[in-house]
């Protein structure tokens, strides 16, 4: 793996699952050679938590200590991380950040074959509507490192994978 790469953050931002990060973060990885880190897994494998949230029934994410885990990995470079919250992390962490977007439609459907309901079904649809994810990403990080995909179909999860695998190699090529 380049150690020179700097890290991506794919997609992002405050409660949406469902449109497809660990699908298109597993195989750029795979592609590319770069490491893959799904937060939600790092957390459960470290349990990294602080309380439970009863309203929307997952447990509460400890940022600080996920932050402090990944911090020498992030600072080697090469790193794809795979999250739906954008505030906890450091902005030096990251030199690209991808926001996927699913209709409304469809990722209603998805999350409910994930057997969400109620307000956590109606949220995180919600959230997609009105650009939360896009708006809380351009406040973190500076707007041009920001991209937005479609995430609706296979051809476009090709289609994103050819695209940042094709960014990757330029950017390689650039900082070389
Ligand atoms: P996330 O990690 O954002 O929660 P996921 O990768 O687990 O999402 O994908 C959620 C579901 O959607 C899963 O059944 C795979 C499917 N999916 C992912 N990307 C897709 C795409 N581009 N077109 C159609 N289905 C997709």
């Amino acid at each position: 793996m380049p150690q020179f790469l700097d890290n991506i953050l794919l997609h992002f931002v405050a409660w949406t699952p469902g449109v497809g990060k660990t699908t298109l973060g597993k195989e750029l990885a795979q592609r590319t050679g770069l490491t893959y880190v799904n937060i939600g897994e790092l957390a459960q494998e470290g349990d990294l938590y602080d309380g439970y949230d009863q309203e929307y029934q997952c447990p509460i994410l400890d940022e600080d200590r996920v932050v402090d885990e990944l911090d020498e990995k992030m600072t080697h470079g090469g790193v794809i991380v795979d999250y739906h919250g954008c505030d906890l992390f450091p902005e030096r962490w990251f030199h690209i950040v991808f926001v996927l977007r699913t209709d409304n439609t469809q990722l209603y459907t998805r999350l409910e074959s994930r057997g969400y309901t109620g307000k956590k079904l109606q949220d995180n649809v919600q959230c997609e509507i009105f650009q939360t994810i896009y708006e809380e990403a351009i406040e973190a990080y500076k707007e041009e490192l920001v991209h937005q995909l479609p995430s609706n179909t296979p051809e476009d999860l090709e289609s994103n994978l050819e695209q940042i695998v094709q960014w990757t190699k330029q950017w390689i090529k650039d900082h070389n």
